[in-house]
């Protein structure tokens, strides 16, 4: 069975986890190979990677904070993503390629056609068949994620963006959005929603694509 890859975007808390969970889910019972992945931190040495990246107390530049983005990346195809699209598995990513033109061009205000290309080298020139966007105001989503960090103890490795300013993540939203206009692979859903009405939307999109689509 062809492989199908769907990635995930949007802003902290916007609830990629939860509806990538619903997903798997739904395609598994249908008896489909699924496979839940993310970066950074999607293989061995991006687990390491993300150790790094995300600890808010390490000061790293934002060149350093890319390629340390990219080499979590290119580990991530080689070891994981391709091998099971290989394998006819639908691959679902929370966050690839467009996270690095929203964070490291819009927020942090690198070169975005810089950023594509060595998106390109970093993903061996693969593309997600589907990119669901999850767009909602950054209040909401920085809320939704500080409250859910504080139900789960998490440490203070996952805030090294959650505490940027409002301002970095507006950019980041007008970010997203503007990749989005470009319409082909990209999917935008209204976030605000509650999660139930996000997953059929998002489910209905997947079952809806064409076969051709679905062929690799
Ligand atoms: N990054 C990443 C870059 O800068 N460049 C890159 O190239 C890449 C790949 C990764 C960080 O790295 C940056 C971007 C990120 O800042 P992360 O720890 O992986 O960080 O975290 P995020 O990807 O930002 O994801 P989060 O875990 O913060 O949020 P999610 O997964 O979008 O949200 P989720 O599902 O955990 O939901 C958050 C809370 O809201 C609830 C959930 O129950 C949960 O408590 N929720 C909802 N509540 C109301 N309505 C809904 N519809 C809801 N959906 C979920």
């Amino acid at each position: 069975m062809a492989g199908l890859f769907i990635t995930f975007e949007g802003m902290e808390g916007a609830g990629k986890t939860t509806l990538i969970q619903k997903l798997a889910a739904h395609f598994s019972a249908s008896g489909r190979d699924v496979l839940i992945t993310r970066e950074p931190g999607g293989s061995g040495l991006g687990k390491k990677l993300r150790t790094i990246i995300l600890n808010a107390e390490e000061k790293i530049s934002s060149s350093a904070e890319l390629f340390l983005f990219l080499a979590d990346r290119a580990e991530h195809i080689e070891d994981v993503i391709k091998p099971a699209l290989e394998q006819g598995k639908i691959v679902l990513c929370d966050r690839f390629t467009d996270s690095t033109v929203a964070y490291q061009g819009y927020g942090r205000g690198m070169d975005r056609a810089l950023l594509e290309t060595l998106n390109g080298v970093a993903a061996g020139g693969l593309v997600p068949d589907l990119t669901v966007v999850l767009d909602l105001e950054p209040e909401v989503g920085l809320s939704r994620a500080k409250k859910r960090n504080a139900e789960q103890n998490l440490t203070v490795e996952e805030g090294r963006f959650e505490a940027e300013a409002l301002i970095f993540h507006r950019k980041i939203r007008q970010g997203f959005l503007e990749m989005a206009q470009s319409g082909g692979r990209f999917f935008v859903v209204d976030a605000m929603q509650d999660a139930e009405a996000v997953f059929e939307q998002v489910k209905r999109k997947i079952e809806n694509m064409p076969e051709t689509e679905k062929q690799r």
